[in-house]
């Protein structure tokens, strides 16, 4: 099903680039999956790497998809009609969404009727071919520039990971070298700003705040002021997840808009939604709704550590057209990653190790 609402006024954002043009802010930079694989295999501490722990974070969703395809084609000689209405069931428990789910069987029957696909075997290299196709095209990565102070507001509703995000895309960028500088927005719930200050300490970057019951706004836009005057790049912005009603959380994150641009038209530059990976169908209509209000320019997808519907994030790339920038496969500040669809999928498939 493709949203309406974004065939109205809704195209991307200007000025992205390609992840392969792009130095990715993270350490993990533009080596393939295989190579990082390749690299801690020589390693004395295999196990250890990035690629492993997005390996790990990503094994409940391993099980229930990749593992998945593996039992049902067990002792199975042919494609039939059967084996394909357990591959569709399969990928919908994953959260994959229907208008992903549907591309994939679509493309998967077409190849049986043509018999190009006869081998059950080869069900789960033909479901990862698709599944990159469909994620591919997500694959857009952000980070600061030079000489120039831009704002980075983060949205999402209460628990979905936005405090912790911005802790550690701050020690990411910081560790690349840029300037950062935290607000925090989010002054509706109580020990919203310690805890984005106790990550201002950790990852030793400056927070602007003024405490709970503060117009969020307005410390936005004094944090923005700071950034501009100590030359810093990048204003990360903390929001609330909740307020009174959905409505008055959406009108404060218009206002914060707003307000931002009589400081500087451009800003906020960047309007990342955070979405918790076990929120499963319903991360669709955030997107809709956080869409509708402010317009996106980015997703971040955490806690695909703590959830066997990893599938959400193809269900997300098909239905809209909004690059997914980050995911989070745990606490630590080295589990958020730039989305990268190979090694995403190359760690959705890896095989398990004993
Ligand atoms: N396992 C895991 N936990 C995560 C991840 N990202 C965030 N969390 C945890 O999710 C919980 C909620 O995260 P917060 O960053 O406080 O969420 P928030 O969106 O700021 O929530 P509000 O401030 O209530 O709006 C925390 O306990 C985080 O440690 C992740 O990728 N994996
Ligand atoms: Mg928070």
């Amino acid at each position: 099903m493709a949203f309406d609402w974004f065939k109205r006024n809704k195209s991307l954002p200007a000025g992205e680039t390609s992840s392969a043009e792009t130095i990715s802010p993270v350490a993990v930079g533009p080596a393939t999956a295989e190579a990082v694989a390749q690299a801690e295999a020589l390693s004395d501490t295999p196990g250890k790497g990035l690629f492993s722990r997005l390996r790990q974070g990503l094994t409940r969703s391993r099980e229930q998809l990749v593992e998945g395809v593996g039992r049902l084609v067990l002792g199975k000689k042919v494609i039939d009609a059967e084996l394909l209405e357990d591959l569709e069931a399969l990928l919908l428990q994953a959260d994959l969404g229907t208008a992903a789910t549907r591309e994939i069987m679509d493309r998967v029957t077409e190849r049986v009727r043509r018999k190009e696909l006869t081998d059950p075997n080869a069900l789960q290299a033909a479901l990862r071919e698709s599944l990159l196709d469909i994620l591919r095209p997500r694959a857009q990565q952000w980070s600061p520039e030079k000489g120039r102070s831009q704002v980075l507001l983060m949205v999402g509703i209460n628990g979905a990971g936005k405090t912790t995000t911005i802790g550690k895309l701050a020690a990411h960028w910081k560790a690349e070298g840029f300037g950062i500088v935290l607000a925090a927005g989010d002054t509706f719930r109580a020990a919203a700003v310690e805890q984005l200050q106790g990550w201002g300490k950790r990852v030793q970057v400056p927070v602007v705040a003024q405490g709970t019951g503060a117009d969020s706004a307005s410390v936005i836009f004094d944090a923005l002021t700071t950034t501009r005057a100590r030359g810093s790049e990048l204003l990360i912005a903390d929001t609330a997840g909740r307020l009174h009603t959905q409505g008055h959380l959406m009108e404060e994150l218009k206002k914060i808009k707003r307000v931002l641009g009589k400081q500087d038209p451009e800003a906020p530059q960047q309007i990342w939604l955070v979405l918790d990976a076990g929120t499963g169908q319903n991360a669709l209509n955030q997107v809709r709704q956080f869409h509708d209000a402010v317009g996106l320019t980015g997703i971040c997808i955490t806690k695909l550590d703590g959830t066997a519907k990893g599938g959400v994030v193809a269900a997300i790339a098909r239905a809209v057209p909004i690059p997914i920038r980050y995911i989070g496969v745990g606490e630590q500040v080295e589990d958020l990653r730039p989305f990268d669809p190979e090694s995403f999928v190359d760690a959705l498939f890896a095989e398990s190790k004993p």
